[in-house]
């Protein structure tokens, strides 16, 4: 195979004479590729079989220990200008950052099979789809991207018929975390990665072209392209509501993209449209359209079981790669949360000992295509996406953020996104457990300067007739014994359906300086074990704690000098201005 489009031979061609592979392989995406593929790494020790008794076509894939998640000091933003990339991305001059990976390319594939990959983010006939090509010296990304993306054929057709693409050059490298570096050309779409293997920062359809890149795309063009899941909510009189949620990595957007409805919610029905990404388009009818750019998962495993996430539990029985879980004795993949079974082998290969650590590896991971999720929406193949109802942020927080919390209008939203904040989690590397403003949960995705971006949300809004309710969410609370006040998980769905009553029904909300919260009545918390303390803890608003996290957000907007939106500017004055007229509001107390 190559192909008839000639910028990208002549790209092949070039990457080839710097990095000299042994061979050059066209991917086409078929099956027939996928299992020879996975033979030669099963041949090589990349890969090792699992189980095939209880796991038919699951196999693992064990990392070099140093390379377990997305380095995010490594990964940097190259823009002419530093300004752009803005404080919350590390920056490179663009000559600078292309001399230093021409040094590190040069020959590094010597030996090994180079791999072009054409790829599609989202439904291939879809206008709002966007294509790339990675080429890379890894079989494990080939079989990721065939999982994750729609990878080969199709995909290279529409390229040839539309000429533009994001190009990704990938190489493992010696794995040396001295020598690794993920570096984004924005003006020239294009991606360069060297010296990991790990999901994020190696199969580049997924942060680094989905957000990164197609940010600044989308910035250009009139859309957003965020780190939200998509997710479908059918009542029982059978509508449908779409609405899109981000939260920081590893905080349970796979959760709630395809949880089960509690038991107190018969008839009710939930959608996944996509867990991790979503591009959002406003359209001619005033509303906002999303899709989801992905066509699998890369979620985290530990944790997962039949009681958090059933359909998760379930589509990771078969035909599932597994990265940096333990094993049983058998050979069954196991981790943290597992129902059952014994850790026998550790995610690094050794006999498991718990002075070790976990048995998992706390950012261990399953990737599968999405289609295996019993709940999957078959709207996710739709090329118009589906219309959202309702934006929801949300951070793990362990206190001052309620439950939930509407904006009252477009811009407030964008301030509660804008001022969001999160705990750290296993997902890249660097301490665990701090709390770090994460606007949007785009902290390490956004490609350009985020007072633009947060500009940019404001004009988004503008072109909006009806513009979703957008809300900030809090599953994470802590009660004074250290445990998580709310249920969370299938439970979640009580909050969404407020959210939604909000937006298209008749639900009661209590006006806050912070926001609305839920009248009491409003929420639905039948048969949930909750006493009259821990509901108004969930939905109170303590002066104090706000009074903090106002300063916070204050100094987080001081770092970008006099570049925040001035709109923005005047929506942070007005609701710190209210707080300090205000007093503590719990909605449950009412
Ligand atoms: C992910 C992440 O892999 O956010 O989705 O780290
Ligand atoms: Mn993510």
């Amino acid at each position: 195979m190559s192909t008839s489009n000639q910028e990208l031979a002549r790209w092949v061609e070039d990457v080839a004479g710097l990095t000299q592979p042994d061979r050059i392989h066209w991917c086409d995406g078929s099956e027939a590729e996928d299992r020879q593929l996975i033979e030669a790494m099963l041949a090589s020790g990349e890969l090792e079989e699992l189980n095939q008794d209880t796991h038919p076509n699951c196999y693992l894939h064990r990392s070099n220990p140093a390379d377990v998640a997305r380095v995010e000091h490594l990964t940097f933003v190259c823009t002419d200008e530093e300004e752009e990339a803005g404080p919350n991305n590390h920056w490179m001059a663009p000559d600078e950052a292309r001399r230093k990976m021409r040094e590190l390319f040069e020959g590094c594939m010597k030996g090994r099979t180079l791999y072009v990959v054409p790829y599609c983010m989202g439904p291939v006939d879809s206008p709002l789809s966007r294509c790339g090509v990675e080429i890379t010296d890894s079989p494990y990304v080939v079989i990721n991207m065939k999982r994750m993306t729609r990878m080969g054929r199709d995909a290279l057709a529409r390229i040839e018929q539309e000429g533009s693409f994001v190009r990704g050059l990938h190489s493992t490298g010696e794995l040396d975390p001295e020598r690794r570096f993920i570096m984004h050309f924005p003006q020239d779409l294009e991606i360069m990665s060297y010296g990991s293997g790990y999901g994020g920062n190696a199969l580049l359809g997924k942060k680094c072209h989905a957000l990164r890149i197609a940010s600044h795309q989308a910035r250009h063009e009139g859309w957003l392209a965020e780190h939200m899941l998509i997710v479908g909510i059918q009542n029982p009189q059978g509508e449908t509501r779409y609405i899109a949620a981000a939260f920081p990595s590893a905080c349970g957007k796979t959760n709630l993209a395809m949880l089960i409805p509690p038991e107190e919610y018969k008839g009710w029905k939930i959608w996944t449209v996509g867990d991790d990404i979503a591009w959002l388009h406003p359209r001619e009818d005033g509303r906002l359209w999303a899709i989801n750019p992905e066509a699998g998962y890369f979620g985290v495993v530990p944790g997962t079981s039949p009681k958090t996430n059933p359909n998760a539990y379930e589509m990771i029985q078969r035909d599932t790669l597994f990265t940096n879980v333990a094993v049983t004795k058998d050979n069954q993949p196991w981790w943290e949360g597992s129902p059952d079974g014994e850790p026998a082998v550790d995610w690094q290969g050794r006999p498991h000992d718990p002075a070790n650590g976990p048995a998992a590896h706390p950012n261990s991971r399953f990737t599968v295509s999405a289609r295996q999720n019993p709940s999957w929406s078959e709207v996710a193949e739709d090329p118009r996406g589906v219309p959202i109802s309702a934006i929801v942020f949300g951070g793990r927080r362990k206190d001052t953020m309620p439950l939930v919390l509407q904006a009252r209008d477009w811009d407030h939203g964008v301030l509660l996104g804008a001022g969001m904040a999160s705990e750290t989690t296993a997902a890249a590397t660097g301490k665990k457990g701090v709390v770090r403003r994460d606007p949007m949960a785009m902290k390490p995705f956004c490609g350009y300067n985020f007072a633009d971006y947060f500009g940019h949300w404001l004009d988004i809004g503008d072109k909006l007739e009806h513009p979703p309710e957008i809300f900030h969410v809090n599953w994470f609370q802590r009660g004074e014994d250290g445990g998580f006040i709310w249920p969370g998980f299938s439970e979640n769905l009580r909050v969404l359906e407020w959210m939604l009553e909000r937006a298209h029904g008749d639900a009661g909300a209590v006006e806050t300086p912070a926001g609305l919260l839920p009248q009491q009545t409003e929420l639905n918390t039948e048969g949930l074990d909750l006493s009259t303390t821990e509901l108004e803890d969930l939905l109170s608003i303590d002066p104090a704690a706000w009074d903090q996290e106002m300063e916070a957000i204050g100094e987080f907007f001081a770092q970008f000098g006099g570049r925040i939106p001035d709109r923005l500017q005047k929506e942070f004055d007005r609701v710190r201005r209210a707080l300090s007229d205000g007093e503590a509001v719990t909605a449950s107390a009412r």
